[in-house]
């Protein structure tokens, strides 16, 4: 049996949503963060999420990797692309500016301003520069799907998921109006949220 580990609300939504969408037999584990006593903390070294368990004794840390690997599990879905094709190759590329523009480069300071700074009196000068910063990261994205429905090729993949997770982050900044002009964006976003997939793994962990 495989397990995926995650936490409600957190980037292990995107490998949640992934498992919606490909119906794999991998179960859900929800564990709380930053407490000692948290069994993420057996699982994974570094006590985050998303940690996928593969046939119990087998671990998959980063959304790069599961995601990639899940997708993989079914190559007929067409959410991934064929090993040594230039597609494959662009959705990792996008799913990489994600992972270090987006996530680590904008939303980790915002959210955790106290790694960047011990000194509390500047955490509101990181959080609005990381607004900008963001702005700007989600601006070249936008400028890219102009004229194009998704990020690469003519179909919904892996990397319009993990795109379209952290967008739906937008409102938690408190400040929506500086993205509002990002209407390829918002418009990639709304076929996102209509996904069957998307509502059944949001709606999860709603209830959780
Ligand atoms: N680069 C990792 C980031 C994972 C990560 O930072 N997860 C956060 C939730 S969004 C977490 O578990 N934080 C708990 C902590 O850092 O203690 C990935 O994409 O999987």
């Amino acid at each position: 049996m495989s397990v995926l580990y995650i936490t409600p609300g957190t980037c292990a939504q995107a490998a949640h949503i992934l498992l919606r969408e490909l119906d794999l037999p991998i179960g859900i584990e929800m564990v709380p963060l930053r407490t000692p006593d948290s069994p993420i903390h057996r699982i994974n070294p570094l006590g985050r999420v998303p940690a996928l368990v593969v046939d119990e004794d087998t671990l998959i840390t980063e959304n790069s990797a599961i995601l990639p690997y899940l997708a993989d599990l079914k190559p007929d879905s067409g959410l991934f692309a064929a090993v040594g094709s230039p597609e494959r190759a662009q959705i990792q590329s996008w799913i990489g500016y994600l992972t270090f523009d987006v996530h680590a480069g904008c939303f980790r300071p915002f959210f955790r301003p106290d790694r960047y700074s011990a000194d509390a009196s500047v955490h509101p000068g990181i959080r609005a520069q990381a607004i900008e910063q963001l702005y700007l990261a989600l601006a070249h994205v936008d400028r890219h799907l102009q004229g194009r429905q998704w990020l690469v090729a003519e179909r919904y993949t892996i990397a319009d998921l993990y795109l379209c997770m952290f967008v739906s982050w937008l409102p938690r900044l408190g400040n929506t109006e500086r993205f509002a002009d990002l209407h390829n964006l918002a418009r990639l976003q709304a076929a996102f949220q209509a996904r069957p997939a998307t509502r059944q793994a949001l709606d999860f962990e709603a209830a959780r």
